[in-house]
């Protein structure tokens, strides 16, 4: 590796922050600014400052790990191989492919998560592979489909959210989960536009708000129908663009009209006046956006709840505009690129679907393989992790750390231990992983090349800066080495770009095209935005990418945006008297998701310690606990205890819980895994408890 300053992206996020690698003498690197990257034109989240942290050994893997007599010993590559080979194939000449599972994360780059579902229906033979991206952003996905014949995260570049007349931020924390993107909001208010941030809590970014409003968990779509309502009432809908460009109105505004502002008022705890004035922000400007993230999406109505903010959209004509839209924040540092190429349940690489019987002769073309041979849809990520030890006896996984982060995470973890075989590739010893009977090492963002796609759809090129240590191997050589030993010698490459030029192949002629992106072009253009189709037999690809989404025709059959008929529903479980408080879960800035990698970083731990309980003053008061006292929290599913932290910000029926952490503290102890119908999204942001001091009770 030569010395000098490589860009690429953080490892994080779905933000994918550009910055400069140098490799520095002790064998890690010294990141710098990378002012050329328009997302974060150089702004850093302390996460992402800190990154390099988990490159040192102190920290991290070193040497595979194999269970022997009951603990995890460091064990030679080809040891640790043998042994995964051998337990998935004896499980599957035992008890058929179907139980073989895989589990696979958003964390991936594109070339890997292709791989992942390639190595699954092609060496496996089985149908068993969901991941990680099904708890994060599959309602939003669905609802986009459904509305727009496509999901893609945001359907315009970041940079057009300061030109637009008001955005509506439903259920996300971006100064906390996305710090650098707040810089777009900030703009948009200095340049004379509105924000209105949904959201139970009174968080940092509800503070950068010119309206705040803060709805009972679970009541987001109630809220959405309100404001519909108010939409149609006060005479402000697009007509015209409802007439040319939607189908399905007459439906949709039959249901709003059946929401009342008052009786939404009683569901949500939102004012009448509050949600006038909503209405007034969003349809005077001319143009305008919705934006949702977790937290009404994260239901067990996550789907049509995200339906009815887009109904909102649809009704005032403010989609596949120019500057207008709806759009879901992704999350994680391949969100949405990890959701495209085949990890998921139900589908192939360029977002096909694994029942579509063309789609099954394409990719089945590209892989070299009988159509036939590749299995149908599996089941949804806690779908899988529930059926661990049951129908399903040996996993592989890969970039997910669901002990500490899948919802009523004590049963998962009793499932996970139940099974006859785990294999688990990471670059630390996650909590998973510690339950493994064979543990891998595998390289980190620095230190391998692959792409990314960011919440914009912006496909962006990770570059490799440093020479990863002596023994560690990235997950592509694991799957080839894998795929040898179980029988696949062809079709399993470690070179990303290699793969990444098959994956342009599966990828053509399907929504997400990534035909005509190359790595050339994206470090020459900065990203390039999909779908992007080859241009037939051109030598060199050129169609420009799309940036902007929907402008001329919607992505369904008939070229219109599709209204959803929607109506309130209760969440899964709400308060009676045994469990009488709500709890909702999230994240804080200084931790990443189940902590696995922010965990091990100094200056991260000293700025979030531990976990904790957000409460309102007058519940705590109810309690007699104060601040830092020891609570338990107590659901159906089981028990945490976590100091209190005492705020106004928070409503005086909910109570708060980060789920970056294991043990007593894990918020995951708690969650409900009651599923949306449509996304099978379990309902993180919504469940019932009663909360206790440790001696006493409410
Ligand atoms: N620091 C940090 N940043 C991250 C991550 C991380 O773990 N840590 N993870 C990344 C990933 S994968 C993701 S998915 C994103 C998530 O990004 P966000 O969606 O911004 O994160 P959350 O904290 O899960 O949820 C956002 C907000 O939803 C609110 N909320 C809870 N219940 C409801 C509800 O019923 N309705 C509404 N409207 N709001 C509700 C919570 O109070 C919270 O403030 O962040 C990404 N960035
Ligand atoms: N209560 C509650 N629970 C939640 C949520 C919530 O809001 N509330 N949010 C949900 C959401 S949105 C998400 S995205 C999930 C995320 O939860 P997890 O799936 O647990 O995500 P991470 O903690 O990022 O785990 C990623 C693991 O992969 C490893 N890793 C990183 N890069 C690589 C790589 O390239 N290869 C391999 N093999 N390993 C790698 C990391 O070290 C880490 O151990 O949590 C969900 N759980
Ligand atoms: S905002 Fe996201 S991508 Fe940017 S530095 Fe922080 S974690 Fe990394
Ligand atoms: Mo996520």
């Amino acid at each position: 590796m030569q010395n000098t300053a490589t860009p690429t992206h953080c490892p994080y996020c779905a933000l994918q922050c550009g910055m400069n690698l140098t490799p520095a003498s002790d064998g890690t690197v010294e990141l710098s600014e990378r002012a050329d990257f328009p997302v974060n034109r150089g702004a850093l989240c302390g996460k992402g400052r800190t990154a390099p942290a988990v490159l040192s050994s102190r920290v991290r893997l070193t040497s595979p790990l194999v269970r022997s007599e009951g603990t995890l010993v460091p064990a030679s590559w080809e040891e640790a191989l043998d042994r995964i080979a051998e337990g998935l194939s004896r499980t599957r000449a035992e008890h058929g492919p179907d139980a073989v599972g895989v589990f696979g994360g958003g964390g991936l780059t594109n070339e890997k998560a292709y791989t992942l579902g390639k190595f699954a229906r092609v060496v496996l033979g089985t149908s068993q592979i969901d991941y990680n991206g099904r708890f994060c952003m599959s309602s939003a996905a669905a609802a986009g489909i459904k509305a727009f014949g496509l999901d893609r995260g945001l359907p315009f570049p970041l940079e057009d959210i300061p030109k637009t007349g008001c955005v509506i931020l439903v259920g996300s924390n971006l100064a906390e989960t996305m710090p650098p993107s707040l810089r777009f909001f900030h703009e948009l208010r200095e340049n004379g536009g509105t924000l209105i941030v949904v959201d139970p809590r009174r968080t940092k970014t509800a503070e950068q708000a010119d309206l705040h409003l803060a709805p009972r968990p679970g009541t987001d779509l109630a809220l959405a129908l309100g404001l519909l309502h108010l939409v149609v009432a006060e005479g402000r809908t697009d007509e015209e663009y409802i007439r040319e460009r939607t189908t399905g109105w007459e439906e949709a505004r039959a249901e709003a009209l059946a929401h009342w502002p008052e009786y939404v008022e009683r569901i949500t705890g939102v004012s009448v006046p509050e949600l006038r004035e909503a209405v007034r922000m969003f349809c005077e400007p001319e143009s305008a956006m919705v934006l949702t993230a977790r937290g009404p999406e994260q239901q067990s109505k996550g789907t049509d709840t995200v339906g009815a903010w887009i109904n909102l959209c649809l009704a005032t004509g403010r989609a596949g505009r120019p500057l207008s839209g709806y759009g879901c924040l992704t999350g994680q540092g391949n969100g949405q690129g990890g959701r495209e190429h085949g990890q998921k349940a139900d589908q192939l690489p360029g977002y096909r679907k694994l029942t579509d019987p063309e789609a099954r002769r394409h990719v089945a073309e590209v892989w070299g393989v009988d159509p036939d041979s590749l299995p149908g849809p599996g089941r949804s990520a806690y779908e899988l992790l529930d059926a661990l030890g049951t129908d399903i006896r040996a996993l592989l996984l890969m970039a997910s750390n669901p002990v500490v982060s899948a919802p009523r995470a004590a049963h998962v973890e009793e499932r996970i231990k139940s099974l006859d075989f785990l294999a688990v590739c990471d670059v630390v010893l996650s909590e998973t992983a510690a339950l493994a009977d064979v543990v891998l090492p595998v390289t980190q963002w620095a230190e391998e090349t692959g792409t990314t796609t960011n919440l914009e759809g912006r496909v962006l090129l990770r570059r490799q800066a440093i020479t990863p240590p002596d023994g560690i191997r990235s997950d592509l050589v694991v799957m080839h080495e894998l795929a040898g030993r179980l029988g696949v010698e062809k079709g399993f490459p470690t070179d990303p770009e290699e793969v990444f030029e098959e994956l342009r192949r599966a990828s053509a002629g399907g929504p997400a095209d990534y035909s005509g992106i190359t790595y050339r072009r994206i470090v020459e253009e900065n990203g390039v935005f999909w779908p992007c189709p080859a241009d037939g037999d051109a030598p060199e690809p050129v169609h420009p990418g799309t940036p902007r989404l929907f402008h001329d025709r919607f992505a369904t059959e008939d070229g219109r945006a599709h209204f959803v008929p929607v109506a309130h529903r209760a969440s899964a479980e709400e308060p009676d008297e045994e469990y009488p408080v709500l709890l909702t879960t999230g994240r804080v800035v200084s931790q990443y998701q189940s902590g696995a990698q922010t965990r091990r970083v100094d200056e991260l731990n000293a700025a979030a310690p531990g976990p904790f309980v957000e409460l309102h003053p007058r519940l705590a008061a109810r309690l007699g606990a104060a601040e830092g006292d020891p609570l338990a929290v107590v659901s159906r599913r089981g028990r945490a205890v976590a100091p209190a932290r005492i705020t106004t910000a928070i409503r005086p029926d909910t109570v708060f819980m980060p789920f970056h952490w294991p043990g007593e503290g894990r918020a995951n102890t708690l969650t409900n895994p009651a599923l949306d119908p449509t996304s099978r999204m379990p309902e993180f942001k919504v469940c019932a408890v009663r909360v206790e001091t440790v001696e006493g009770q409410l």
